[in-house]
């Protein structure tokens, strides 16, 4: 895919080097807002010219614990090596009051949104899967699910946990690259006996882990499960999972063994590997490692 050559390209940066000054950073657009903060599309303006990004900033009267956890993701950021399928940091702003940390600009918006909008106009929600997109092949589905492993597998090696692996989390850049993003300010937002605060709505319920549901316990291998259900959106075209099934069916089907059937369409290759990915048994499911490889083998056997 070219990637290689890529991410060869790609190298850390040196310590010190990723503050902006605050006057040089130019805000265009809000793309959205959350509890924490919110993502604005801008630009920085250099002597050399301008860079298009994302700026992300907490609300007005942020709490100090939010303040710490976004240099916390921040600091986390500049400690990670480069990645063609993570979104990558550009620079921050910390000296003044207003931390801002920049990211690269990924145009083609989250992988839930594009996913919905490739889908043939006309047809029936849950009839409407992969062989009825009107601009993906199955190939590039294959193709999605071996990026987002490979990005998976990055974090997984620098034993990064990511806790919220949804379609919603994937950006998607120029030629169909996915990108994972919001690898951080999700992480401390899970406190004791979660899944029962569903007030806030804020717990991806349908795509936690056995574990993290019951136990609280989120790893590498329950964000394998997540990817699993990522999968299922994927087949889907952006299909809600769990469809028809309220939070306390899907708890209570978890417990009794129950996991989503196989979507319409989709191959017993990748069904197969959504059901590794929903092992009980954390141990059971593959890393992320293997399940790069396993994509990379079922694009070539589509060839
Ligand atoms: O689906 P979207 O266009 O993609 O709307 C959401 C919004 O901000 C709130 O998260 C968009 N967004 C987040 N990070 C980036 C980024 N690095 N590049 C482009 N858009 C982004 C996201």
């Amino acid at each position: 895919f070219g990637l290689k050559a890529k991410y060869q390209s790609l190298k850390p940066r040196a310590k010190g080097e990723w503050e902006v000054p605050h006057e040089c950073v130019k805000f265009n657009k809000k793309l959205g807002e959350g509890q924490f903060g919110l993502v604005w599309k801008g630009e920085i303006l250099a002597r050399k010219g301008s860079r298009t990004v994302a700026i992300k900033m907490l609300h007005e009267g942020a709490s100090a614990k939010d303040r710490k956890a976004l240099i916390d993701e921040l600091e986390f950021m500049k400690t990670m090596s480069p990645h063609p399928n993570i979104v990558g940091l550009v620079g921050c702003c910390t000296r003044s009051e207003q931390v801002l940390i920049i990211v690269e600009y990924v145009p083609g918006g989250n992988l839930k949104d594009y996913l919905l909008n490739t889908r043939c106009k006309g047809k029936d929600i849950y009839a409407n899967l992969a062989p009825f997109s009107a601009t993906l092949t199955s190939k590039d589905l294959l193709t999605f699910g071996y990026q987002i492993a490979r990005g998976m597998s990055h974090l997984e090696q620098i034993k990064c946990v990511h806790r919220d692996l949804a379609a919603r989390n994937i950006l998607i850049g120029d030629d169909k690259t996915c990108k994972i993003a919001d690898f951080g300010l999700a992480r401390d937002i899970y406190c004791e006996n979660y899944y029962r605060k569903t007030s806030g709505g804020r717990l991806p319920l349908r795509w936690m882990a056995y574990e993290s549901i019951f136990n609280g316990i989120t790893t590498s291998q329950s964000d394998a499960w997540s990817f699993g259900v990522l999968l299922w959106e994927i087949v889907t075209l952006g299909g809600n999972p769990y469809p028809d099934m309220n939070r306390d069916q899907i708890i209570d089907g978890l417990q009794r063994g129950y996991r989503m059937p196989k979507p319409h369409h989709c191959s017993d290759e990748i069904y197969t590997v959504m059901w590794e990915c929903w092992q009980q048994n954390p141990d059971k499911r593959p890393t992320f490692a293997e399940l790069t490889a396993t994509f990379l083998r079922l694009i070539s056997l589509q060839q």
